[in-house]
């Protein structure tokens, strides 16, 4: 592929509202965009969608600068690389610091599109020439604000209604939001609030015709979410416990989940999305694209993945200024009735906004393949 340069920025942009999950609050976003470099000066761009604290998972951004030049760059230096599937190979030998390994590897799939002039949902496999999108929202001060806030996503045209919970901020909340909402898709997503001890407070979820619970139990765990998947009849959706096909396998085997939310970071990359996707369609486990409050360079690449057939239920990838005042992308991800078409333009198919990616880049470093 005749890589040639690696470069790290580190980015820091303002989130329009605080973002509030069961772990903690966002007000803005620390990340890293990786760009490579090859001999004829094409670009591919990837994003790296760890937090600056390690509250989702164990990894931060200065972890992944240092996962990334310590050790990932310098794997591929040892040999070339000729094909972006081999990038996850090559990383393989390194046990997780899947965000950091992405970041690259997504660099690298963008590269490798844009050298062959074509889209990377068509380089992926990716069928779909639209997708439809969902949208996440946060833990708000009174129920009175989240209604407001879900009315002007449901006003918007957003095809499912994402609603995160906590212990206190849950059943009632969910209860009185499908009361103003009789028909709306709707979900709730805990980020590992609870435990098996809650139980029977979970098992009031099935009253509420959710179309799934995003992972209720601990970010690690697979045998409870069993347990609580036989005792309710609202779909478990497992996001923090699957890092790759294996662990996807052992879930779903086990009757864990009956959804998976596949998020690119999470797995280590395309190259491992793809094949839990491929594996979740053999099965008839249905698929959507998460979201990690990404940048428009991450938001990108979920939509080039959200392309593949299995992604049946709409993802977080809502529109750009859902998020942001000014994206780092042109155009911006927008998107209409919960609709985002997806850009024909080779690679990841949105421009890179140069100026504002130079106003939000507060760090870079250089390396020579
Ligand atoms: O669990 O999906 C999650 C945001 C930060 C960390 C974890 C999650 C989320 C979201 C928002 O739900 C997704 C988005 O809108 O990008
Ligand atoms: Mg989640």
């Amino acid at each position: 592929m005749n890589l040639k340069q690696v470069t790290i920025r580190r980015l820091n942009m303002a989130l329009k509202a605080p973002f509030t999950t069961s772990f903690g609050t966002f007000t803005d976003r620390e990340f890293l965009i990786i760009e490579v470099r090859d001999g004829d000066g094409k670009v591919g761009y990837g994003e790296s969608v760890a937090f600056a604290s390690p509250w989702y998972n164990e990894e931060t951004v200065d972890t992944n600068v240092h996962m990334i030049e310590k050790f990932l760059v310098p794997a591929l230096q040892e040999k070339p690389i000729t094909h972006p599937e081999e990038v996850s190979e090559r990383f393989a030998f390194i046990r997780r610091n899947n965000m950091a390994k992405s970041a690259v590897e997504g660099a690298i799939w963008d590269l490798y599109a844009k050298q062959q002039n074509k889209p990377l949902a068509e380089v992926l496999g990716g069928v779909a020439k639209q997708i439809d999108v969902g949208v996440s929202i946060g833990i708000k001060d009174s129920v009175e604000d989240l209604i407001e806030t879900v009315q002007s996503h449901v006003d918007a045209g957003y095809k499912r209604i994402k609603i995160k919970i906590k212990p206190g901020w849950d059943i009632d909340v969910l209860r009185e939001v499908r009361k103003q909402f009789p028909t709306i898709q709707m979900m709730g997503d805990a980020n590992s609030a609870y435990t098996l001890e809650d139980l029977d407070h979970l098992k009031q979820l099935d009253d509420l015709n959710l179309t799934m619970v995003e992972q209720p139990l601990e970010h690690d765990d697979i045998i409870d979410h069993r347990l609580l998947q036989e005792a309710m009849t609202t779909p478990i959706c497992l996001d923090e416990s699957i890092h790759s096909l294996a662990d996807a396998k052992k879930a779903i085997a086990l009757g864990s989940c009956k959804i998976i939310n596949i998020k690119i970071g999470r797995v280590g990359g395309l190259t491992e999305a793809k094949r839990i996707h491929d594996y979740c369609k053999e099965q008839d486990i249905p698929v959507w694209c998460g979201g990690m409050l990404e940048s428009g360079i991450g938001r990108a690449h979920n939509i080039a993945l959200t392309t593949l057939p299995q992604f049946i239920l709409p993802g977080d990838t809502a529109s750009s200024a859902n998020y942001w005042h000014k994206d780092i992308i042109s155009p911006e991800v927008v998107a209409e009735n919960g609709v985002i078409q997806v850009p024909t333009g080779a690679g990841i198919g949105y421009d890179i906004n140069e100026e504002a990616l130079e106003e939000f880049t507060v760090d870079r470093s250089t390396i020579e393949l």
